[in-house]
């Protein structure tokens, strides 16, 4: 199949599943193409079958902001005609739902049937999508796709809850490439030049944007590290990175707390990580936490959006609500002071997020994507 990808290129779990799953279909011997205004951070050139359009914008003095759904469906419209695809598959509601639905009107002005696959990933449903500016446009590119999934079930309800839809959303969980974690587990997995080898390793990976919090997860290790000796790694960068740093040096715990900028290879950091923190005021699903799970690291979380459904309650970890630092706190001592009870953590982790693999849900985009060409017949 020929398909067209559309994303946010920069770090964030929306660009990271688009871009795995862009590169898992390039190597099943689909022909991928990526459109967006830079090259995905992920995106690897391994595969013949895979391309990169880059959507250009025009400088001028008139635009106090460009108009990037403009450029991007003229994109989409150029791409679609040139390489004759079959689909687009756009992810994150806004812009790209609709750049998607322009583009399929224009097509359509020149007989092309363009089918559009939209997948909803969180904020733009939860925190941005539904606001006054932004709603109407989101409800009718929702309404007007071809098909829309959606990462959860909890992603799917709110979605519901917050917009008239007159569409069916399916849920298509977010995914791992297991192999990735597996050949990072058998290589030099490095923890030494971290931490001391008595001391526990726990870790935070995200974009550092206000609804992360990663105030709380300097609070929760600062309660950690006063029973047990350990480092707090901070992945990721974002506007919140300044006011973490600034809390670290004031609780007097910055020689213990690590700020390691953005990295494309979580699953080095993550195999040597003991415990993952995700204090998130939501997360349609959490990858980032799935992710320390692929790589055996429990995940402490709080209880809110879709992460019940992927970090289970007392046995890949514990949830608890939001900004409760101390339940946090307990939770964590509890897993990392005994070794028996932190590898049997580690253990169900990794058992659990087996159920997320790229083999079992690659089948299921694939299978959405035949049923349009079906339909198209
Ligand atoms: O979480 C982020 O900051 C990035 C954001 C994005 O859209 O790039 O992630 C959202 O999509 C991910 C992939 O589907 C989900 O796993 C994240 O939970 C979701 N983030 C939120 O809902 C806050």
């Amino acid at each position: 199949m020929k398909i067209g990808i559309v994303c946010y290129p920069t770090y964030g779990g929306s660009g990271v599943v688009a871009t795995e799953l862009g590169m898992a279909l390039a190597d099943k011997g689909h022909e991928v193409h990526f459109i967006t205004y830079n090259q995905p951070v992920r995106l690897d050139f391994i595969s013949h079958n895979l391309h990169f359009h880059e959507v250009l914008m025009e400088e001028y003095p008139l635009f106090q902001y460009q108009p990037y759904e403009l450029a991007l469906s003229s994109k989409l419209v150029e791409v679609v005609k040139k390489y004759n695809l079959e689909l687009l598959h756009v992810h994150y509601a806004i812009p790209h739902a609709y750049a998607a639905y322009m583009a399929k009107m224009m097509l359509k002005e020149k007989g092309i049937d363009i089918k559009v696959v939209t997948t909803l990933h969180g904020t733009d449903i939860t925190l941005v999508g539904s606001h006054p500016s932004y709603k109407a446009a989101v409800e009718f590119s929702i309404n007007n796709s071809d098909v829309v999934t959606a990462v959860s079930n909890s992603l799917r309800e709110d979605t519901l809850r917050l917009f008239t839809i007159t569409n069916p959303i399916q849920v298509v969980y977010n995914f791992i490439d297991l192999k990735k974690y597996e050949e990072a587990d058998q290589a030099d997995c490095q923890r030494i030049a971290l931490a001391k080898p008595k001391e526990r390793i726990v870790t935070h990976i995200s974009n550092f944007r206000p609804v992360k919090r990663i105030e709380d997860v300097i609070q929760v290790f600062n309660i950690i590290q006063q029973s047990i000796p350990a480092k707090l790694l901070m992945v990721g960068d974002g506007p919140e990175r300044l006011r973490a740093e600034n809390l670290a040096r004031k609780l007097d715990i910055k020689q213990n707390v690590l700020f390691l900028g953005n990295s494309q290879d979580v699953e080095k950091i993550l195999c040597y990580s003991d415990l993952f923190l995700l204090p998130s005021k939501t997360e349609s699903f959490g990858l980032a936490a799935l992710e320390a799970m692929a790589a055996g690291t429990p995940v402490i979380s709080t209880n809110t959006g879709g992460l019940q459904e992927v970090n289970i309650n007392g046995k890949t970890g514990y949830l608890s609500d939001l900004g409760n630092i101390d339940d946090m706190a307990k939770n964590a001592i509890e897993i990392l002071t005994d070794d028996k009870v932190l590898n049997e953590f580690k253990e169900r982790s990794k058992e659990h997020a087996r159920l997320f693999t790229l083999e079992n849900i690659l089948p299921v985009y694939e299978d959405i994507y035949k049923g349009l060409m079906e339909k198209a017949i």
